[in-house]
């Protein structure tokens, strides 16, 4: 089933694989004209017609898999399509695996690992800037990136590895040695830049993908449900002047110029009242721990330095931005504060009640993020592509040691290590259980 299960004008079945002209004619009758939808019955095994729909035919290799492809769209009904699905099984096909389609795209050459990878961030994607940034990485604007950089890494190769087998032959037509070191050493100079510009990149990338997990933490009555509201512009959280309201705690997602931000909001830190308030201070630390940044909410005319110091240290070593809420009782000024301290820290003042200093908010934390929003030419990425491009560059930089300890053997060594991890990105180096993995949390039918 390529649309999701459920009623619907159409639904649309697809197949793939060598055996589809066969099944084709014992379903439909006929094999249709290639990439010619063709209006036909689709018959049970006793000649009744389960429905009457489209066929589509994609010869191979010209086809999203590179194999033979059908797609039959039929009406949305769920009992046609489950008919429908058990005749294709009967007439020999099984059901696909999730991701299936892709993983033979994939292996079939059609697409490289990167860009399969970014059919399933596109389909999941949860901002418009994701989806975008789905789109150029599935148009290959990523892995033609990741290839140019493993293309400087080749030259680099040839000419170290040159060095190598003929050290005493002047290879750039005369050169000394000194220029052909120099040489070298620009060139790995420049590749290090450049790993340096994909990593950031592709780090922005992620973000779009996975999104900010943000966790909203303070005392009691600061004002957290009150903020994770402002934030999200609709009253997701019940708010109230008693201590101990949010007891559970809370995710809303909000759309930071294109950037999806998971806000968390949680119980107020206290002595707990009873075990349920102390159970959800448990989750609220939870929370905080799994957040890639804490907001710090307190009441800007309730705290002071010491108290206010007791509460960072409750926050652990993680990320962390105070905001000082409810300048419309405090009389500060909304907007970033400098809060001096030996690491010049800001924090930011704000009225949740009045939707003051909340822009501000928002710069801070797409900043703290190094999202800059409004790019147009992000690529989207994955944890997994930073991991590489991370061990790479390690690769990479053990080869600028080697090369400055003049051993050009383990250079050249350090070389390719980093061309095959680079490799794993785009999937010319993979294996199974890689595969696996990736192909697994496609959804059923892509
Ligand atoms: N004047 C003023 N009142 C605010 C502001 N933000 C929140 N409040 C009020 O403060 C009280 C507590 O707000 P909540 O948002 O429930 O606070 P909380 O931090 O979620 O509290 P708990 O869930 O109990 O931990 C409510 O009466 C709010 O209306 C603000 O910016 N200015
Ligand atoms: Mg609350």
């Amino acid at each position: 089933m390529a649309t999701p299960p459920g009623r619907g004008a159409i639904s649309i079945a697809r197949l793939s694989g060598g055996g589809i002209p066969a099944l084709c004619k014992a379903l439909t009758g006929a094999l249709p004209q290639p990439r010619r939808a063709e209006l036909c019955d689709f018959r049970a095994r006793d000649g009744a017609a389960i429905d009457r729909g489209l066929a589509l035919y994609f010869p191979a290799p010209h086809s999203y898999t590179g194999e033979h492809a059908l797609e039959l769209h039929a009406h949305g009904s769920p009992v046609v399509m489950s008919m429908l699905v058990r005749r294709c099984l009967e007439l020999g096909a099984r059901l696909a695996r999730p991701g299936e389609f892709s993983e033979r795209a994939f292996l079939n050459g059609r697409l490289d690992l990167a860009q399969a990878e970014a059919v399933a961030d596109l389909i999941a994607s949860s901002t418009e800037a994701a989806a975008r940034s789905a789109m150029h990485s599935l148009q290959g604007e990523f892995s033609s990136r990741v290839r140019e950089l493993a293309g400087e890494l080749t030259e680099l190769r040839v000419l170290v590895e040159a060095e190598l087998d003929f050290p005493d032959e002047d290879i750039g037509g005369g050169e000394s040695a000194a220029q052909e070191r120099a040489r070298v050493e620009a060139r790995l100079r420049g590749l290090r830049e450049s790993f340096a510009q994909l990593r950031g990149e592709a780090a922005r990338g992620r973000l779009l993908r996975d999104g900010l997990k943000v966790a909203l933490t303070g005392p009691p009555n600061a004002g957290k449900s009150s903020l994770l509201n402002a934030l999200a512009r609709r009253p997701r959280a019940i708010v109230s002047g008693i201590p101990g309201t949010t007891r559970d705690f809370l995710e809303q997602m909000i759309d930071l110029d294109g950037m999806p931000v998971e806000l968390t909001d949680t119980a107020g830190l206290r002595e707990a009242a009873d075990e349920i308030e102390a159970e959800g201070m448990r989750r609220a630390r939870e929370a905080q721990r799994r957040a890639d940044l804490t907001l710090l909410v307190v009441d800007d005319a309730a705290e002071t330095p010491r108290t206010l110091a007791k509460l960072r240290k409750a926050c652990g070593d993680g990320p962390v931005c105070l905001v000082r809420n409810k300048t419309d009782l405090s009389g500060r000024a909304p907007g970033v504060v400098k809060e001096g301290g030996k690491n010049g820290e800001e924090a930011v003042a704000v009225s949740a009640l009045r939707g003051d200093g909340l822009e501000e908010l928002r710069e801070v934390i797409k900043s703290r993020a190094g999202h800059r929003g409004g790019e147009d030419n992000v690529f989207i990425a994955r944890e997994r592509h930073l991991d590489a491009l991370r061990r790479a560059r390690a690769h990479l930089d053990a080869a600028a040691r080697q090369f400055a300890d003049g051993r050009g053997e383990l250079l050249a060594e350090e070389l390719g290590a980093c061309q095959r991890v680079l490799g794993e990105i785009t999937g010319e180096v993979s294996s199974d259980d890689l595969l696996g993995m990736i192909f697994a949390s496609f959804c059923i039918g892509k």
